[in-house]
């Protein structure tokens, strides 16, 4: 056996508060020169700088993140995953990262607790139900396994979902998305940052940008807490605070930046075992690991960069569980937080280029982008370091909103924003 991580090992590094335990990753210095920069070190700047590494060979890089690792929304949300997206450009780009996360454990070799425990969308009233056709039939044509369910198979399904949903939120039926689940978020931060500082990736923390240097309409370098970087090219996958780092650089993007709450009650034992959504309700819950139940909100609909939110809005989201889920009216719930959500007026994402040469932009994700960390970065990567989109990005460049060729996806966000 490997002598560190015998259990010797383990009993002297409890004794040393596991000073010399082993960094998964390094803190280097910034250098005066990259080939290119990210910023933000999230899930998806993080994996953007793993596929950049280890499929274009770009190992001359840096991840600079302001705070630490998965701080932002990586770390803050309710980590579920799915692919039901309505329209074709969404159903792809998707459900690629959806295969991505079924083999991502493996690929990073970093236990990522992908766990596909069937992801329900519920329907109150006949026109949510037409929704639910509308999308698993698109879903279908587009390969992704989706079902549409009646009431009683909700029932079957979830038997703790009281149907008459108090009240107040009939259940009528519900999509289900059997390879849905969740992950665990913050382990999908670290198994990329590990994976990449393997390859040669500088993940430097704690090290906010607060200028971009453009000439002649082209990028050259960053200035940051810790001095000027040069660079020919950098990715800005900042989140709520695109619009920030975007006015740095002299553009302006259709982003909102607002609060988007979640919560999580005290940890008991398994009850749970898939994650349900319902849209109108603005809630969904699932159950942790650990035995929390994970609850999130809809949207404050408010702009602001605070990480908190306003009270009435978990109140009303709890209530509307308690209604729906009768057997959790008496768990208490632990904590509470907000992340700031970079919102665009079609629910879509925009990864593509930007008007300034040598910057690209990853943001937009709204209140549904963990699910698709992995096809992001996958597909960020790609337009870093060829200077254009993959086919599954291309549809969602900043000019949609010139053309008009939007993906209105409110629909399949199912948080309401
Ligand atoms: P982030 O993780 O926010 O990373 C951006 C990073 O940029 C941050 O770490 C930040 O510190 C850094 N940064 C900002 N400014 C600077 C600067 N000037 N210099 C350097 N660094 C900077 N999505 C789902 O698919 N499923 C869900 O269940 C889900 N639930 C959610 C629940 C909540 C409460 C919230 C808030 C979001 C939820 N989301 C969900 C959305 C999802 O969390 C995000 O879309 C996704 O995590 C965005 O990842 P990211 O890496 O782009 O952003
Ligand atoms: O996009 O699936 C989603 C989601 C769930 C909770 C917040 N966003």
């Amino acid at each position: 056996m490997n002598k560190r991580y015998s259990i010797f090992s383990l009993a002297r590094n409890a004794y040393t508060r596991h000073e010399d335990w082993q960094e998964a990753w390094r803190s280097p210095a910034p250098k005066a020169r990259y080939d290119a920069v990210i910023i933000g070190g999230g899930g998806h700047g993080l994996a953007t700088a793993y596929y950049l590494a280890k499929l274009h060979g770009m190992t001359n890089i840096a991840v600079v993140e302001r705070g630490w690792l998965g701080g932002g929304n990586t770390g803050r949300n309710t980590t579920i995953v799915r692919s039901n997206y309505l329209w074709d450009e969404s159903a792809a780009i998707y459900e690629h990262a959806m295969k991505l996360w079924e083999g991502l454990s493996r690929e990073l070799n970093y236990n990522v607790m992908f766990s596909q425990r069937g992801v329900l969308n519920l329907a109150h009233s006949p026109s949510d139900m037409r929704e639910v056709q509308r999308r698993v039939y698109a879903n279908r044509l587009n390969g992704i396994d989706s079902e549409i369910l009646n009431a009683q198979q909700v029932k079957e399904f979830c038997p703790q979902i009281d149907l008459r949903g108090g009240g107040r939120y009939p259940v009528v039926g519900a999509s289900l998305q059997r390879r849905g689940g969740t992950a665990r978020h913050d382990a999908v931060a670290w198994g990329y940052a590990r994976a990449a500082d393997a390859l040669g990736v500088d993940i430097i923390q704690e090290c906010p940008v607060h200028g971009i240097k453009v000439v002649d309409g082209k990028v050259r370098g960053i200035e940051t807490a810790r001095g000027y970087i040069e660079t020919p090219k950098v990715g800005i996958v900042v989140a709520g605070h695109s619009s920030v780092l975007a006015e740095m650089a002299g553009f302006r993007l259709p982003v909102q930046s607002m609060p988007l709450q979640a919560l999580v009650s005290e940890p008991v034992k398994p009850t749970l075992d898939c994650v349900v959504m319902s849209g109108a309700v603005h809630a969904y819950v699932s159950q942790s690991d650990k035995g929390e139940l994970v609850i999130g909100a809809g949207v404050d609909h408010y702009i602001g960069y605070g990480q908190r939110g306003s009270q009435q809005v978990p109140e009303e989201t709890i209530s509307a569980i308690c209604e729906l889920f009768p057997i959790f009216r008496r768990m208490r719930m632990m904590r509470q937080w907000g992340g700031i959500v970079d919102t665009c007026p079609d629910a879509s994402p925009i990864i593509g280029k930007t008007p300034v040469e040598g910057i690209y932009i990853n943001c937009g994700w709204g209140t549904g982008g963990f699910k698709a960390t992995p096809g992001s970065g996958w597909v960020f990567a790609h337009t870093v370091a060829c200077d254009e989109p993959h086919p599954l990005n291309a549809p969602f460049s900043l000019d949609r909103y010139r053309t008009g060729y939007l993906i209105d996806e409110h629909g399949a966000a199912a948080v309401a924003h």
